[in-house]
């Protein structure tokens, strides 16, 4: 027997279709309710026809948004969302939004500046360069400590908030530059795979189309 839902999660994606998008701040929310085995339903919110109790919630217009069907909670904004989760579903445990350790914290900042930089600037290859150190602080954090997550056995929120991330830095530079992480860095490719081969992943997946997808209105704004 399916088991109700405690909690609608809120997220980009077409209502019509059931189709979800390519929001790395959603899928964090997602993958914590996932991880945390939590009964909950997704419901899409289409950006080109947003509807206005969405702006009731948060003025701010963005996804995700939960509620919280028990206690008729709304929470906006994912690091809100992950904190709620945590108290109200403490086991497993996976920390703060904020929980450490504190590597690649730069990591969606310098892979916009290196997505929009002008192809085949000097430009370009020093904003490339300064996304590769940000991957390589990731890398070596997992070399060094010789993890399997940035939480240890398990992933935390470290990794909750990375992942989703690094999956549109992987898809969307392959996409637009024709970049790939480099091959030195082979921990933080083995993490790649190990963290998207999880069932929380695999629950809350959408495929690289969608991420190049998303990023083309924002390349050609
Ligand atoms: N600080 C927010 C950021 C969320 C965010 O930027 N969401 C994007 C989608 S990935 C959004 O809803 N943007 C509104 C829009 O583009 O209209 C959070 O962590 O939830």
């Amino acid at each position: 027997m399916a088991t109700s839902p405690i909690i609608e999660a809120y997220v980009k994606g077409k209502p019509e279709t059931h189709e979800r998008g390519d929001c790395p701040f959603s899928h964090r929310a997602l993958l914590t309710l996932a991880e945390k085995h939590v009964p909950y339903k997704e419901e899409y919110i289409d950006f080109n026809n947003k509807p206005k109790w969405l702006f009731d919630i948060n003025p701010k217009g963005s996804v995700p948004i939960i509620h919280d069907l028990e206690k008729d909670t709304w929470v906006p904004d994912s690091a809100a969302i992950v904190d709620y989760l945590e108290d109200r579903f403490p086991d497993p445990a996976l920390g703060k939004h904020d929980a450490p350790p504190h590597v690649g914290e730069k990591l969606f900042p310098n892979f916009i500046s290196a997505l929009k930089a002008k192809e085949g600037t000097d430009e370009e290859s020093k904003k490339i360069g300064v996304l590769v150190q940000t991957l390589e602080e990731i890398n070596n954090y997992l070399r060094d400590n010789k993890t399997d997550y940035l939480g240890g056995e398990r992933p935390n929120q470290a990794d909750l908030g990375l992942a989703p991330k690094l999956y549109h830095v992987e898809m969307a530079m392959r996409a637009y530059k024709g970049w790939e992480i480099p091959d030195e860095l082979s921990s933080l490719k083995e993490y790649n795979q190990r963290i998207r081969s999880r069932k929380s992943w695999k629950q809350t997946y959408y495929p690289p189309e969608k991420v190049v997808e998303g990023w083309k209105a924002h390349l050609e704004a």
